[in-house]
């Protein structure tokens, strides 16, 4: 995908700090250090639009990127990271409060991406999510990341076992790689089919 400019346009705790609802929007979530902020990087190809950090936790914030490809414009959303086992409660349902207003209140969000680390199974809470996101009719595309840290024989295992315990489409479920960019295209191209 050809990106002919990507920029951060606001962070935002609240609904008073969303920008304008003008142009359609993919929210990217997961779990803490499952590698949202790397892949959203690659996706833009730039190297550090999103912070990304090695220290679980650090996005607080909901980080709207906007981006323009030669096809469309569009906004990706960088969710914060949960299940950081470090959090307290009130930090827990903050972040849970923040969520569901933008998941649920967001006029032009078109979709949403789930990370799900490769060399794990899916947890209560990315099955909870995937329920809500039916529940809503909102279309939800999973990509299985950082695939570059297993080998090849491991793979093929992985892969199995998450096709079986991810309830989203096959051709949703889209192996990736921040490192070497492994699936970022064919990620536009289904990006691109539900805009
Ligand atoms: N090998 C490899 N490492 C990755 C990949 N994606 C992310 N990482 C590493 O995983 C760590 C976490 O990545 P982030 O992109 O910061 O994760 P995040 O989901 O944005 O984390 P929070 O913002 O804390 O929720 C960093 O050390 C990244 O370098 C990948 O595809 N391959
Ligand atoms: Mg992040």
């Amino acid at each position: 995908m050809k990106i002919l400019s990507a920029d951060i346009v606001a962070s935002a705790v609240d609904r008073s700090g969303w920008p304008p609802p003008t142009l359609p929007e993919v929210a990217v979530m997961g779990r803490s250090n499952v590698g949202k902020s790397s892949l959203l990087n690659r996706m833009v190809n730039r190297k550090q639009l999103a912070r990304t950090s090695s220290t679980p936790g650090k996005t607080r914030l909901l980080h709207f990127f906007e981006v323009r490809t030669a096809e469309r414009s569009l906004r990706l959303v960088d969710l914060p990271g949960y299940g950081y086992a470090k959090v307290s409660m009130g930090e827990r349902k903050r972040w849970q409060t923040m969520i569901e207003a933008y998941l649920g209140g967001r006029e032009t969000l078109r979709a949403a991406l789930l990370l799900q680390d490769v060399r794990r199974m899916p947890g209560e809470e990315e099955l909870d999510l995937l329920a809500w996101l039916a529940e809503r009719q909102i279309p939800a595309l999973v990509a299985l990341t950082k695939v570059d840290k297993l080998k090849a024989k491991e793979k093929v295992k992985r892969l199995r076992a998450l096709e079986a315990a991810v309830p989203v489409q096959a051709d949703w479920k889209i192996r990736t790689s921040a490192k070497t960019g492994e699936g970022v295209d064919r990620l536009w191209q289904v990006i691109g089919t539900l805009l």
